[in-house]
């Protein structure tokens, strides 16, 4: 007989004495996945409505009112709140980096506007959000360069990361502030990224964590590639999350736009996966304090549209209708 929703355990209270489970959340999905997301996660992160363009889409008008919806939503359910996030080269207006005759700003009036974002966002949500993704993705993937050619980049310098966490503990003492970046289990990326982040603690930068998007799939990263990344990043003494976790069903290589469900492999390979990725994140409780997917249920991913525009995926332990999967019978049975 297929299990009833009564008899399904609390992701959140079975990983009590391991780590926070977090979910990305939106407008939408607070209504049509609030009843899971209500028992199986106690913490959120607003997948988009915290980013700068929605935050402050025009210089001093700052438009809370989403990002406010998503803070209640916490509140009223008990959740922590995850702040994503603060500097990034994505999803930041264009007039960040212009004066009002359309050219480029100096290095102060950019770094005025950064910590102004970043007093105005932070004291909003102080006591409200633990922990915030301070600079996200500011490493290359390829090259032997280490910093990602931004805008931020280009007119502050190189010490617009740091920059970034001074302003952020400034303006949120008790925030916990985090470094977070995708293939980040990648060996040659990690190596970067631990450089990057290493450089940071050495100079006494406030730093405290390191957060593992995690945006993994059937067969990468490996097993043997996550711990390798856990344990170097772990070394550096910082707290690690889990900040952004789904597992596609499409390799790399799969390139199919045809599926209407996920296939019998498919779901046993992601079976399969889910059991072993959470029995070693189990070995790092103490080092990693949350784990966080990137949505909650089937129906609701950014994956229906990245990287194959319009193609479906299952990349989550609970299915279309919210029912657990295989997946989430092996992750809470150990
Ligand atoms: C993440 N980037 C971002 O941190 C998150 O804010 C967004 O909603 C989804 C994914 C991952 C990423 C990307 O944006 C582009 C290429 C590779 C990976």
């Amino acid at each position: 007989m297929a299990k009833t929703s009564v008899e399904v355990s609390s992701l959140q209270k079975v990983y009590e004495s391991y780590f926070n489970i977090g979910a990305a959340v939106n407008l939408r999905t607070i209504e049509t996945q609030q009843n899971l997301l209500a028992k199986h996660f106690n913490s959120i992160t607003a997948e988009n409505d915290m980013k700068f363009e929605l935050l402050q889409p025009e210089e001093g008008k700052f438009t809370f009112e989403r990002a406010d919806k998503l803070a209640a939503f916490a509140q009223t359910h008990r959740m922590k709140m995850r702040g994503h996030t603060l500097v990034w080269h994505n999803q930041t207006p264009d007039w960040v980096f212009e004066n009002s005759n359309g050219e480029q700003v100096t290095r102060d009036q950019l770094l005025q506007r950064m910590k102004d974002h970043m007093n105005t966002v932070m004291q909003r949500y102080k006591g409200q959000i633990y922990c915030w993704d301070v600079v996200n993705e500011a490493v290359t993937d390829e090259g032997p360069e280490l910093y990602r050619k931004t805008n931020w980049l280009d007119i502050i310098g190189e010490d617009y990361i740091e920059k970034a966490f001074e302003f952020a503990h400034a303006a949120d003492p008790d925030a916990l502030l985090f470094y977070n970046d995708y293939n980040e289990s990648n060996p040659g990326k990690r190596e970067k990224i631990y450089q990057l982040v290493k450089s940071l603690v050495d100079k006494g930068v406030p730093i405290h964590g390191v957060g593992l998007q995690a945006h993994w799939n059937l067969t990468n990263s490996s097993l043997e590639d996550i711990r390798a990344a856990i344990e170097r990043y772990a070394s550096l003494g910082l707290k690690l999350q889990l900040t952004e976790l789904d597992i596609s069903v499409f390799n790399h290589e799969d390139k199919r736009t045809d599926l209407i469900e996920p296939t019998a492999e498919m779901i046993e390979l992601q079976t399969q996966r889910y059991q072993q990725v959470f029995e070693l994140l189990r070995e790092y409780r103490g080092v990693i304090t949350a784990v966080t997917f990137w949505g909650a249920a089937d129906d609701y991913t950014w994956l229906n549209d990245f990287p194959v525009r319009g193609r479906k995926n299952w990349p989550f332990l609970f299915d279309e209708n919210h029912q657990p999967k295989e997946a989430f019978w092996k992750v809470i049975n150990f």
